[in-house]
């Protein structure tokens, strides 16, 4: 009786759900997924063809669910401790924005204008079109940086002074930057650059990151 993750490591939505998984301490299995295209079976489990999805055997023979807010939402209310949701009202609601934040326009921009031209190009055999991720660099992402590098001014957490799912949201889509070559330019953006290395660095990203590495490295990233 166990959870089951399927998807695919290279996903910021997949690591946001590993992520929240080992800060839980909840062990689970993860079952490769390609989505280029959707095998039919996994389109039952999800009608949009996207991953992750998650399956928890103690909740039945049938019980999957879709989208990684979903499933932390859902993983929470299963397993309340450690909290990655903020208990104060106003501090949850800030979360659940910076969540949507990440979740939207960050990937949205990171994921189609960098990681996709950049290493999922490559990893299908194409060139990878630097020149499209520098321009998506220097005139889309700027706003998002500056936003995110105000939000954070000079705390250690984007929310409520602890670690949140806010902070698995935001920093999952810079693991994608980071595996195209990119990071926010220290100088500039110094609070969200301070910021993302000490959350990258927690064992729950840094594993994840560990065994991306290792599978990217072979397409000579
Ligand atoms: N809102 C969804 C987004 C999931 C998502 O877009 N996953 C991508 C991979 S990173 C996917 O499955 N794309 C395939 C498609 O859209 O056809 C979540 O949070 O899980």
């Amino acid at each position: 009786m166990g959870l089951i993750v399927y998807g695919a490591a290279l996903s910021p939505f997949v690591r946001k759900t590993r992520v929240f998984l080992a800060e839980k301490g909840l062990d689970y299995t993860l079952e490769q997924v390609n989505i280029f295209p959707p095998p039919d079976w996994f389109k039952a489990l999800s009608p949009l063809g996207r991953i992750p999805v998650l399956r928890d055997e103690e909740a039945g023979p049938d019980a999957t669910l879709p989208d990684s807010s979903v499933i932390c939402a859902y993983l929470e209310r299963k397993k309340p401790v450690p909290a990655l949701f903020p208990k104060d009202s106003f501090a949850y609601g800030r979360a659940l924005w910076l969540e949507e934040y990440a979740d939207s326009e960050l990937a949205a921009n990171i994921g189609m204008g960098i990681f996709r031209p950049v290493v999922v190009s490559k990893l299908m055999g194409k060139e990878s079109d630097r020149a499209a991720a520098e321009k998506t660099l220097g005139e889309k992402l700027p706003k998002y940086f500056d936003y995110l590098d105000k939000e954070i001014g000079g705390n250690e957490f984007a929310v409520g002074g602890a670690f949140s799912i806010a902070d698995i949201s935001i920093a999952t889509q810079f693991v994608n930057l980071a595996h195209a070559g990119y990071v926010p330019d220290a100088q500039k953006w110094s609070n969200l650059s301070r910021y993302l290395k000490a959350i990258h660095a927690r064992p729950s990203f840094a594993a994840c990151i560990a065994e991306e590495r290792a599978v990217l490295s072979k397409f000579g990233f």
